[in-house]
C-alpha cells in the first residue's frame, strides 16, 4: 500500500494514527472538513467535506487504501447524521471504487450494538441494536461495507470502537477501551492482513471487564497490550455512590440509551 487516507483526520483518533502511522507507509493522506496542521515529509493534506461527492472523488485520487474516521461522531440531529455518516460513507465507498481502491477500514462503533445488556457476551455476529441515530448510522456503515465487499471486491475490516483514549474514562468505559497502540494494531491489520474480505471485529483492548468475545480480530492476529483493569479502583472509588440511571447502566451503550428513552418496559 502506497498511499493510505485517513478521513477525520483532525479528530482524536484521526490526530493519534497521523503520529503512529508516520512511516509505515509511503504517503499518508490526511483529510478532514476543518484545516489541519501543515503537511510534513510523507504526508498530504486535504480539505473535504463528505457529503460532497466531487470533493470526494479528488479526495480518494490515487488513493490505495482508506482508514475512514471521518462523519459525525457521536449523537445528533438526523440532518447532521445523514450528511455527515449516510450521504458521506457512501461517497466514499462509491468513490473508492471508482478509484480502484482496494481495502477500507471502517471506523463503526459500540453504539451499532448498544442495545445489548452488560450481562451478555456478544461477539462479531451480533445482529445490530443500535442505540441511537448515530449508532444506526453505523449499523448502516457495516451494511454498505458488505456490499461493497461482495459486489465490488474492496477488503473491508469494520473496527466496533469501544472507547478509543490515552485512559478509560469511567466504569462503562472499563469494559469497552482502546489505546492507541491497539488501535493501531488493528488498523495496520485491516490494511495489511492478505485475506480480509468483510470483517467485523471489536475496537476494544484486552480488558477483563470486556462485553465483547473479539475471536474474529485474534482469529485475524490482533495481540492488544493492554488492559483497562489497572484502573479500574480508582474509578469505580470516584464513582462510588453515584446516583444511575437504570437504563444507563442496564445496556452497553450506556448514556446513549437512555438519551430520549421513551418506551414504557426495559428492552430485553
Ligand atoms: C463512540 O462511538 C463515540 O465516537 C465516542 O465519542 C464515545 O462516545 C464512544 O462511542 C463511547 O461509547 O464511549
Amino acid at each position: 500500500m502506497k498511499r493510505i487516507l485517513i478521513t477525520g483526520a483532525g479528530g482524536g483518533i484521526g490526530r493519534s494514527l497521523r503520529e503512529t502511522l508516520r512511516g509505515v507507509y509511503p504517503v499518508l493522506r490526511l483529510s478532514d472538513r476543518v484545516a489541519l496542521a501543515p503537511a510534513r515529509d510523507g504526508e498530504e493534506v486535504d480539505r473535504t467535506e463528505l457529503s460532497d461527492m466531487a470533493a470526494v472523488e479528488r479526495m480518494v485520487a490515487e488513493v490505495d487504501g482508506i482508514v475512514h474516521l471521518g462523519g459525525i461522531s457521536g449523537e445528533n440531529e438526523w440532518p447532521a447524521i445523514l450528511e455527515g455518516n449516510i450521504i458521506g460513507i457512501y461517497n466514499v465507498f462509491e468513490a473508492g471504487r471508482r478509484a480502484g481502491v482496494t481495502r477500507i477500514v471502517f471506523a463503526t462503533s459500540n453504539h451499532a450494538v448498544g442495545f445489548y445488556r452488560r450481562a451478555e457476551t456478544i461477539d462479531h455476529r451480533a445482529v445490530p441494536r443500535p442505540d441511537s441515530r448515530y449508532g444506526v448510522s453505523k449499523a448502516f456503515g457495516e451494511a454498505l461495507a458488505s456490499l461493497y465487499a461482495d459486489k465490488h471486491g474492496i477488503g473491508v475490516l469494520c473496527t466496533r470502537i469501544g472507547n478509543f483514549g490515552e485512559k478509560p474514562i469511567d466504569k462503562r468505559r472499563l469494559s469497552i477501551w482502546i489505546s492507541p497502540r491497539d488501535y493501531t494494531q488493528l488498523v495496520r491489520i485491516g490494511l495489511e492482513h492478505p485475506d480480509i474480505h468483510f470483517e467485523i471485529v471489536y475496537g476494544v483492548s484486552n480488558n477483563k471487564r470486556s462485553w465483547y468475545d473479539n475471536s474474529n480480530a485474534y482469529r485475524l492476529g490482533y495481540n492488544p497490550q493492554d488492559d483497562s483493569e489497572p484502573y479500574a479502583a480508582e474509578i469505580l472509588a470516584a464513582e462510588a455512590g453515584q446516583p444511575k440511571n437504570p437504563i444507563a447502566e442496564g445496556y452497553q451503550g450506556g448514556t446513549f440509551c437512555a438519551d430520549q428513552f421513551t418506551a414504557e418496559k426495559m428492552p430485553p
